[in-house]
């Protein structure tokens, strides 16, 4: 072959395998922690759709799996589990904010005894987003299960700050992207156990940007913060849909501290006008700051036991609430079943239908708006009883001769109703 054609030949063998490296599955076929065909290996080799069939084993590893291209990365297993044997490191993780879809795998960082109160711990899938990174971050995840991580199950983590803390009022910046999450056939149970503040799901978005939350048939049990936690500060909103969802016994993580003045851990503890209380924590839990609003539905979901509340959405900032809750159950918790909390400019539009509150340790459902902006709340066919306080809440902050609220109430079961500033229709 003239020595030109042979390098031509070669160039394009070479062409060839460099998109291939890319193109091709990755098939896994070891479930050594590294080496030759292992999940390891597939994630350094910068492979973005990665199998593990079913020939393949439990995967036990002794360090985080990383993945650092930016590629979007598909990884299908066929029920595996992916076993951090109780070493405290996070699990899978995702550092350069590259697209994310896993199915049927489980990721669980079992240790003897679980994390408690202090040990710390790691995440079991955390997706780490530059700065620069633009456009829509996307984490689907679809028969995943998550269980005893000492830290948050799985953390979508858009903002420049170690500790993000609760929407805007939280501080930090993060890029321009927004962060879409979608779940279904998702299980949390048993994380966040080993440190304050450490959510089953949880969003951190700043900067320009929106959080984009799908859930279906998915459950979030016995985490040591909130099942589900949503923080989008500055621009940008928080749209949910989620379905067939189930929240309980979240926000436990604080409640072993018997001695608050002596407590195991400072941060648990919070100054409540002179009192000294536990903070805990909540079922699914939405905090918006910013421009931007509260926006979508939540159907056919149970909200127990948890111990702080139910379903618990602040927005404040420019922007208010659109939100629909329809057949959804909120029983034994520890404070209100249902809040949702307006402030600043915006209006709060809700609309509850077929709910049921029941055994709440505060107000059955508390509702209310603050600032310029108004209140339009509508509540059919529900019930809400047995609960400390009031059954529905409904309550206006008027301003500058704001309108009083409105709510219309009808075919419902309750007790005692509180309304301020607010005219039943
Ligand atoms: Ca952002
Ligand atoms: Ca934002
Ligand atoms: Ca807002
Ligand atoms: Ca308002």
């Amino acid at each position: 072959m003239p020595s030109t054609l042979k390098a031509l030949a070669s160039a394009i063998t070479l062409m060839a395998v460099a998109s291939t490296a890319h193109a091709a599955p990755f098939r896994v076929t070891s479930n050594a922690d590294s080496g030759a065909g292992s999940l390891r290996a597939a994630l350094a080799s910068g492979a973005t759709h990665i199998t593990i069939p079913d020939t393949v084993g439990d995967i036990s590893i002794s360090d985080t799996l990383v993945y650092e291209h930016t590629d979007a990365l598909t990884i299908v297993g066929n029920g595996q589990t992916i076993s951090g044997g109780g070493a405290g490191n996070t699990l899978l993780l995702i550092s350069q904010g590259a697209d994310l879809s896993v199915s049927g795998l489980n990721f669980d960082d079992m240790r003897e005894g679980g994390w408690q109160i202090m040990q710390g711990g790691g995440n079991g899938i955390l997706v780490d987003v530059p700065i620069t990174r633009e456009g829509m971050v996307s984490v689907s995840l679809a028969n995943v299960s998550v269980s005893h991580t000492g830290d948050h199950g799985v953390h979508v983590f858009d903002c420049d700050l170690a500790d993000c803390g609760a929407g805007g009022g939280g501080g930090g910046n993060g890029s321009p992207a927004s962060v879409s999450v979608t779940l279904s056939g998702v299980n949390i149970d048993s994380v966040g156990t080993g440190q304050f503040d450490a959510d089953g799901v949880r969003v951190d978005e700043r900067g320009e940007g929106s959080i984009y939350f799908q859930a279906q048939n998915s459950s979030f049990v016995n985490v040591g913060a909130d099942g589900i936690e949503l923080d989008e500060g500055d621009e940008g909103d928080v749209q949910i849909a989620a379905q067939w969802l189930t929240l309980r016994g979240n926000g436990h993580y604080c409640a072993v501290i018997e001695d608050l003045e002596n407590p195991e851990d400072p941060t648990c503890v919070e100054d409540d006008d002179g009192e000294l209380v536990l903070d805990l924590d909540d079922g699914f839990d939405i905090d918006e700051a910013g421009p931007g609003s509260i926006v979508g539905q939540i159907g056919n979901s149970t909200l127990s036991f948890n111990l702080d509340e139910g379903l618990d959405l602040d927005e404040e900032g420019p922007g208010g609430f659109d939100i629909s809750v329809q057949r959804v159950r909120a029983f034994g918790n520890y404070d209100e079943g249902v809040k949702m909390s307006e402030a600043d400019e915006g209006d709060l539009v809700a609309y509850l239908r077929r709910v049921v509150i029941v055994d709440s340790n505060d107000d059955g459902a508390q509702i209310e708006e603050e600032g310029a902006g108004s209140l339009d709340v509508t509540i059919l066919g529900s019930l809400s009883a047995e609960n400390a306080k009031e059954d529905f809440k409904v309550t206006q902050e008027t301003v500058d001769g704001d309108a009083n609220g409105t709510l219309e109430l009808r075919n419902s079961i309750f007790d005692n109703l509180d309304l301020e500033n607010v005219v039943q229709l």
